[in-house]
């Protein structure tokens, strides 16, 4: 949003090639993708093993997929396999590379195993980079948003999820979402929808509004989470994700869209995180007031 503001106040750049460095042409750029392996991935099926292949693509173009072949019954697969994309240099800061790791299932659905997500802008494409990394894919989510300056109704809708982790025996969740205003990083305001049973995709359509003054909607994050309901023991978290000026990546796109669209409802999907990285980027204020000493 920022940076909308500051493209309209700017003054206009004389130089033509300043203004629209996208005519320039430069060639497309080729990224060389290797998948080499993985170790101790989860067991996905019931012998205690999966069966285990990659999924590989850019965001800024998800119709191109490749995918590696299946390593039947493993939990250590060496993969050693390479793909090349053709991407446009003027796409390379805003895209990034996904690779998922699937459980394949002759008669089943796949199953996701974990996922890498490496935003381009992020790495420096002159060199060869070797990394490890997978995490535990926690579900998507997609939801709403709207705000209306001039009353300060701020309306989140939640639409529905997928993917969600399953935390339940039964192989499925029960899942809930949570939305939490936050305020100057102290809790605020807070609303839940109802508990879909026994499903990992699950539909709510259920629409929270706010009362956000304009003059706070600057101060606000707004975090969603989704949890999974047990009837017995505690109910437990699945991933989450903020919204708000302190946002990044695609969280902060939402809220900027958001803000520069008054009164629209916009909806997006965003990828779940864990809630421990999640609160950490918070920061979040401790509601206790400790007794100060006395003397
Ligand atoms: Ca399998
Ligand atoms: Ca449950």
């Amino acid at each position: 949003m920022c940076s909308s503001l500051l493209k309209s106040l700017s003054p206009q750049l004389p130089d033509p090639i300043l203004l629209h460095p996208v005519t320039l042409c430069l060639p497309p750029l080729q990224l060389k993708v290797g998948v080499k392996r993985a170790v101790e991935l989860k067991a996905m099926d019931s012998g205690g093993t999966s069966d285990p292949y990659v999924i590989v693509y850019l965001t800024s173009d998800r119709r191109k997929r490749y995918e590696t072949k299946v390593y039947r019954k493993t939990l250590n697969p060496i993969f050693n396999e390479s793909f090349t994309f053709q991407i446009p240099q003027a796409e390379v800061s805003e895209s990034t590379l996904v690779m998922q790791i699937y459980d394949f299932n002759r008669f089943s659905k796949h199953d996701i195993i974990g996922e890498v997500r490496l935003p381009l802008a992020s790495v420096d494409l002159q060199h060869v980079i070797e990394q490890w990394t997978l995490r535990e894919h926690l579900g998507e989510i997609c939801f709403s948003l709207r705000y209306v300056p001039s009353t300060g109704k701020l309306t989140v809708l939640i639409l529905e999820a997928r993917q969600l982790k399953r935390m339940d025996s039964n192989g499925l969740s029960d899942p809930f979402v949570k939305v939490h205003l936050i305020l100057n990083r102290r809790k605020w305001k807070k609303k839940r929808t109802s508990v879909k049973k026994n499903t990992l995709s699950p539909y709510f359509n259920e629409v929270f509004v706010f009362e956000v003054p304009f003059s706070q909607i600057q101060n606000v994050d707004v975090v969603i989470s989704v949890w999974d309901h047990d009837k017995v023991t505690k109910n437990e978290p699945i991933g989450k994700l903020f919204l708000g000026c302190r946002a990044t990546g695609n969280q902060l796109r939402h809220w900027s869209d958001m803000l520069s669209n008054p009164r629209r409802p916009l909806a997006q999907w965003h990828i779940l995180q864990p809630p421990e990285v999640v609160d950490k980027a918070l920061g979040l204020k401790s509601h206790l007031k400790l007794p100060l000493p006395r003397y």
